[in-house]
Parts: C-alpha cells; structure tokens; sequence
C-alpha cells in the first residue's frame, strides 16, 4: 500500500538536549514546542514486492543504501552522503548524516509484521541549507506515511512513540500547535511521547520568526553534541534541575497567552542549553559572529519597547519570538541588518496528516 504524509517543522521553546537512553531515544527532560506552519516535508511511502531492494528518494536525491548486510543498515558510501550534505536543504541533510533512515523504516516494517521492500519519495519546501536545526519534520512525515503504508493503523500518541525512534525531536511534530515531549519513566519508552498542549488556533497572533543568517555546515552535529554534553558538562545536572520549572512557566505562559512569560523563560531556557554547550569538553560553540550581533539588536530593540525575545538550536541562526501585531517591524529592522540573509516568518502550524497527493 501506498500512503502520504505531510509534517510541519518544529522549534522547542524549552529544549530538548540529552538522552537517557540513546537506543530508544529517551530524553533526560521533558520540552516544549511551537509546531511551524509552513516549514514542512511530504513523503510517500510505498511497500511492495514490486521493488527487489529499498529505494529513498529525498529531495531528488536517491540516498545509497547496504542491502541486506546487517541487521542495523547504515547508509553506505560516505562520498554520496558528503555529496548530498553539500548540495541539499540542510535539514534533509542531517537527515542522512545523522539518523539512520532505513533502520527507522526496519522498525516499522518490523512493528507491522510485513517484509516487502519500500519505495521513499520525501521532499522539503525548507530553503536550501536553511540551517534550521531540526530534522523533525523529516522524520515525522516518513514515520506517519510508513506506519500507513505498512498497514498499522496507528493513534497519534502511538505514532509518537514511533517517531521519536527516529528522531527525538520528531515526536513532537506529530502534533498541531503547542506540544510538550513528556519525558516519561519507563525504561521501554513507552511513557515518552507528545501531547498537546493548545492547537494552533488557540494562539493565532503567536509568531517565530527565523532568520537565516550563516550557510555554513555546522561541525558538531546535534547527536553527537547531546551525547558529549551529557558526558563532560560540569552544569548538566543543574540543567536538569532547572527545567522542570521553565517547563511550568511555559505551559501555563502558553494557556493563559501571557507573551512575556512565555517568551522570556524560553530565550533564558535557550541560553542555559548554550550554556551547557560552550561548557562542554571540547567547547561546542554554534553561535557565529552574527549570531551574537542578532541577539543584541533584539536585546536593544526589546529596550526600546518592541517587545521580542530569542531563541537558538543546535546553530547559528536566530529565531524571534513575537507577536502577529510586531512582524511588519521586525522584518524592516531585520530586513536593514547585511548578516540577514533571509526571513521566515511562521505561525503556529497544524500536526502531521496524511494526504491524498502521491509524489510518486
Ligand atoms: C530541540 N534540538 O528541542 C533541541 C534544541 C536541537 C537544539 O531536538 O538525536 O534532531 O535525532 O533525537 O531531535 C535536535 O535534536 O536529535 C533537537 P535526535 P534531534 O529542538
């Protein structure tokens, strides 16, 4: 069977940065997201026995795959992943560097119980080496079309849970709006997926906007970055301590609509991830020159009344939290700024769906 999806990308307003359990992809804490409308991948998945081998298409790109050799496929030839790295959207990009693909749609086949090969058709409307630092949308939308095609009817909690195998931060672009990644407690991650907090509709005005500032390929990616944090950061386990209550103010900032709470813990939440960062050995330092010349006209401009605030993933590019009502401003200031090479402006989007509309 044959099935599509469409997911929208997502950024955390608390972060998600570290695992408990790297196989199952179980996080130290629990995060927040803004689900983004207009940031998104569609992917049509097909199993068959028409195909006699796996065939991944992304974004024109066939992506090379080990047949068969071992039981956890990787992808195969280094040169053809440096290839795609250099020339597609980055996000797909840390897709095939980062996380393995084909295992994740093993483990979908496997839950399904079925054997036939797939057929991968994804393609993201991100710009190219957009620099965003999330993969989620990626992964969401091959784990909801697999789970389809492969004939498992599965809940969005369930397709959660799946998802998050793929990519932690996946999990959450399951859902619409507002979400939170609950940790939880077991040690077969069972309790570990997202739920929503608010949909979309509940805060219309609410706006991120990204700002794209450096192309350049970062050196340390987000896993391996996680996993290092977690094992040389003196801070992590005050990270940890600290959480739970930007997860508090958060939540709540986000249903009551109160703008300063939610955006102010979220730019401080940001900030001590960077901290965990810059402290770790050796130093990951995401943050470029521009980066730091952004933050500090958004600092200035929020002095100066218009009220906006920051946040920042594994990256240099800078996200701006606003409101609707503040974003003919902000793009004139941006706009004005030479490092700003382009602006995406999103609102709060819809979750994953499944479409009508075959790529292939
Ligand atoms: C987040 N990030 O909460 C944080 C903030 C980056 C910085 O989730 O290893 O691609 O696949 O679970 O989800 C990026 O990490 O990592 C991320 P894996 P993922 O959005």
């Amino acid at each position: 069977m044959k099935a599509t999806a469409r997911a929208n990308a997502n950024i955390a307003l608390v972060k998600y940065w570290g695992k408990r359990n790297k196989k199952l992809i179980l996080p130290y804490n629990s995060s927040i997201s803004m689900t983004c409308d207009g940031l998104f991948t569609i992917t049509t998945v097909e199993f068959s026995d028409k195909y006699n081998r796996d065939i991944i298409v992304i974004n024109d790109e066939e992506l090379k795959v080990e047949e068969d050799k071992s039981s956890s496929p990787t992808f195969a030839d280094a040169r053809v992943v440096d290839e795609l790295r250099s020339s597609l959207p980055f996000a797909v990009a840390r897709v095939k560097d980062e996380k393995d693909v084909l295992g994740h749609l093993e483990r979908i086949r496997q839950t399904a119980g079925i054997k036939e090969k797939v057929k991968v058709v994804s393609q993201s409307n991100f710009p190219v080496a957009a620099g965003l630092a999330s993969s989620a949308s990626g992964l969401a939308a091959i784990t909801a079309a697999a789970a389809k095609a492969a004939g498992s009817n599965l809940d969005q909690k369930e397709l959660s849970i799946l998802a998050r195998q793929g990519s932690g931060s996946a999990c959450r672009s399951i859902f619409g709006g507002f979400v939170e990644w609950l940790r939880g407690e077991k040690e077969d991650g069972s309790d570990s997926y997202a739920v929503q907090i608010a949909p979309p509709e509940h805060w219309l005005e609410f706006r991120l906007i990204v700002t794209i500032l450096s192309e350049e390929k970062k050196k340390v990616g987000s896993r391996a970055g996680m996993a290092q944090t977690v094992e040389t950061c003196p801070y992590y386990e005050n990270w940890l301590k600290t959480v739970n209550q930007d997860l508090e103010i958060i939540r709540k900032g986000i249903l009551n609509k109160d703008f300063t709470s939610v955006g102010s813990r979220a730019e401080h939440n940001c900030l001590k991830m960077h901290a965990l960062m810059i402290t770790t050995s050796p130093a990951i330092i995401y943050w470029r020159p521009e980066t730091l010349k952004i933050v500090q006209n958004i600092l200035g401009w929020r002095e100066g009344g218009l009220e906006c605030y920051f946040t920042i993933d594994a990256g240099p590019q800078v996200k701006i939290i606003c409101l609707e009502k503040d974003v003919p401003e902000l793009k004139k200031r941006l706009q004005a700024l030479k490092d700003v090479k382009k602006i995406i402006v999103c609102r709060p989007g819809e979750g994953t769906k499944l479409i009508d509309e075959h790529l292939f």
